[in-house]
């Protein structure tokens, strides 16, 4: 019941699985994974694609022809496991070129090398067979703010999404972008810094239809929101075009954990969101394990990505069913939706004969009840 199979669509980027366990104050404690070697691992224990960083496969300065034989390899892996290419994105922040921004970046050379950069690992993408195409951009941002106009900085990064476009447009290829937000880290700020700005962007895109957002759930909590909620929002939009799940603990580092290994209400309340908001596409763990562990500790926090979310999504499915829970539901009427218009209710028809405020006002509305079932039934004693 709780095994992976391929409908589930659960993926792993390279650099998730392949995280070495480095961090600002000590060194790797895991030999580097060699990205054939992750495809399969990944096929074993059951996920369904694989997402990746041009530098995660290819190296910033391979030539034309190392390039070629590199994504050769690549392939043959997936051919040889079945196991799907989904998304691609670019990296824009290790080189010490990007120190101070990509696409935002004050020197007009860099923010063209960017571009070209991300052309590059489009071109991978596509040529992968991937549709989707993440822009993350982890260095557009600033720590001393007299250095640039925060105007200038999303004129420049509109610009650079407007060119992305066009020359997925010029090419013909069946590619839609999504707008990963962060707070912070490892700038001091970043622009753009939770999904809701990224929503308000894409109308003011010349190609708004081809971009959407991926929200990661370690991001908005690290900023203190909610992140179902936000998640609940760009699906409702039309623009949950990819997620990141991992989690979180509110206003810390980046910990990108194992997914619901913190927060197990607000995963569940996430899945729910996914599952009964007809969410198609594909969940993507964007976490990595614990520096502690070895290649084995690896593989059993990829297992548990995805055994955690089958479990919730049981959760969600019994939530849905319980009678005691959808009593309370209906009688606090809580899915039932009347479209108003303006023109089918008009302001004197709006108050309906007989409506009772005082007693709306003084009705119990059983919440903490729910609320207990809730907890009752996500701790399996229901
Ligand atoms: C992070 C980000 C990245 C991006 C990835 C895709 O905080 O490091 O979440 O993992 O998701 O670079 O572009
Ligand atoms: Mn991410
Ligand atoms: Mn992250």
């Amino acid at each position: 019941m709780y095994t992976p199979k391929p409908e589930d669509r659960f993926t792993f980027g390279l650099w998730t699985v392949g995280n070495r366990g480095r961090d600002p104050f000590g060194l790797e404690t895991r030999p580097p994974l060699d990205p054939v070697d992750a495809v399969h691992m990944l096929a074993e224990i059951g996920a369904w694609g694989v997402n990746l960083h041009d530098n995660d496969l290819v190296p910033i300065d391979a030539t034309p022809a190392e390039r070629d034989a590199i994504v050769a390899r690549f392939k043959k892996a997936l051919a040889d496991t079945g196991l799907q290419f989904v998304m691609g994105t670019v990296n824009l922040f290790t080189d010490p070129v990007f120190k101070d921004g990509a696409f935002t970046s004050n020197v007009p050379e860099i923010r063209r090398y960017a571009l070209r950069k991300t052309i590059e690992a489009i071109d991978l993408c596509h040529e992968l067979g991937g549709k989707i195409f993440v822009l993350w951009g982890g260095r557009e941002g600033a720590e001393v703010n007299a250095a640039r106009n925060p105007m200038d900085a999303v004129k420049r990064f509109r610009e650079a999404v407007n060119y992305l476009c066009e020359y997925v447009l010029e090419q013909g290829y069946n590619i839609r972008f999504a707008l990963e937000a962060k707070p912070n880290e490892p700038r001091g700020d970043i622009y753009f810094p939770s999904t809701g700005a990224y929503l308000a962007l894409i109308p003011t895109l010349d190609h708004p239809e081809m971009v959407g957002v991926n929200p990661e759930f370690a991001h908005e909590t690290m900023a203190g929101l909610q992140f179902h909620h936000i998640v609940a929002q760009a699906l409702e939009m039309g623009k949950l075009f990819h997620i990141d799940l991992n989690d979180q603990k509110i206003g810390r580092f980046d910990q990108d954990l194992r997914f619901a290994s913190e927060n197990y209400k607000e995963s569940f309340f996430l899945v729910k969101v996914l599952e009964d908001g007809g969410y198609d596409g594909p969940r993507h763990f964007d976490a990595h394990a614990y520096r502690t562990e070895d290649l084995e500790g690896v593989k059993e926090f990829a297992k548990g990505c995805m055994r955690s979310y089958l479990i919730l999504k049981e959760k969600v499915r019994q939530f849905n069913e319980d009678p005691e829970i959808q009593q309370i539901l209906q009688e606090i009427r809580a899915n039932e939706h009347e479209v108003l218009t303006y023109n089918s209710v008009r302001p004197d028809e709006l108050v309906p004969p007989g409506f009772e405020r005082t007693a709306w006002g003084a009705k119990g509305y059983a919440y903490e009840r729910l609320d207990q079932l809730l907890f009752d039934l996500l701790m399996g004693v229901r």
